[in-house]
């Protein structure tokens, strides 16, 4: 998809999102998955800043996506990552204040694309997230990062591993480096956007 990314704004807590007047696509997952690299790779433009300190994100940045050739516009909320020791406690306590209340309650929220390692064993904070949009009823994707990481063998081992612990019947394996798995990621976005925008 030919499309532009702007960055909007940086929020802290729910007073300062952003209007709610185009489908919202948030990426979530625990620190250092690829959640920046992955919007980036979407867009094809370095907008989300990747590094190599997890947990470098500690706000939800927001960013206007306008496709040039198509409507619906949308909005990517690129979220700090959960789950990861080393990341201080007060980013952690950042989720009670406005994450779980922006997955809760974010009217324009239209599809949560869930991050997890392809090379990580499962973890029980990505069954956790997972458990949560399921009973808050939010449409979700999950996608297995950094793909390029693992030979044929293991990415198949690896990708029944995860299907089977965080109980889900599909998996998309992505790679920002290669941009594998991408264009799959795109049609899913388009869907769940204009479905949003209709109903
Ligand atoms: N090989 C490979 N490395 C990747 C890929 N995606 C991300 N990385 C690397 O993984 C590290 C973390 O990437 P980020 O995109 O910053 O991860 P994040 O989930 O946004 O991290 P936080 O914002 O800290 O939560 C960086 O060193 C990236 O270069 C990928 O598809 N393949
Ligand atoms: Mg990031």
């Amino acid at each position: 998809m030919q499309c532009s990314a702007q960055f909007l704004l940086s929020a802290l807590s729910p007073a300062q999102f952003p209007q709610e007047d185009a489908p919202e696509i948030a990426f979530l997952g625990r620190s250092n998955v690829g959640k920046s690299s992955l919007l980036n790779a979407l867009v094809g433009a370095k907008a989300a800043k990747v590094s190599s300190t997890p947990g470098r994100t500690r706000a939800i940045n927001f960013f206007l996506i306008a496709d040039a050739r198509r409507a619906p516009q949308a909005v990517f909320a690129d979220l700090p990552g959960y789950g990861y020791a080393k990341v201080a406690k007060s980013v952690s306590a950042g989720w009670q204040d406005f994450i779980d209340p922006y997955l809760a309650t974010r009217q324009a929220l239209a599809l949560c694309v869930c991050l997890v390692d392809a090379k990580t064993p499962p973890q029980a904070s990505d069954r956790q997230l997972l458990d949560w949009l399921r009973a808050a009823g939010r449409e979700f994707i999950v996608v297995a990062t950094k793909i390029d990481r693992l030979s044929g063998n293991e990415r198949t081992r690896s990708l029944v591993a995860l299907k089977r612990a965080l109980d889900v019947d599909a998996l998309l394996p992505v790679s920002a480096k290669t941009s594998y798995g991408v264009k799959e990621l795109w049609e899913r976005i388009e869907t769940a956007a204009a479905e949003a925008a209709i109903g």
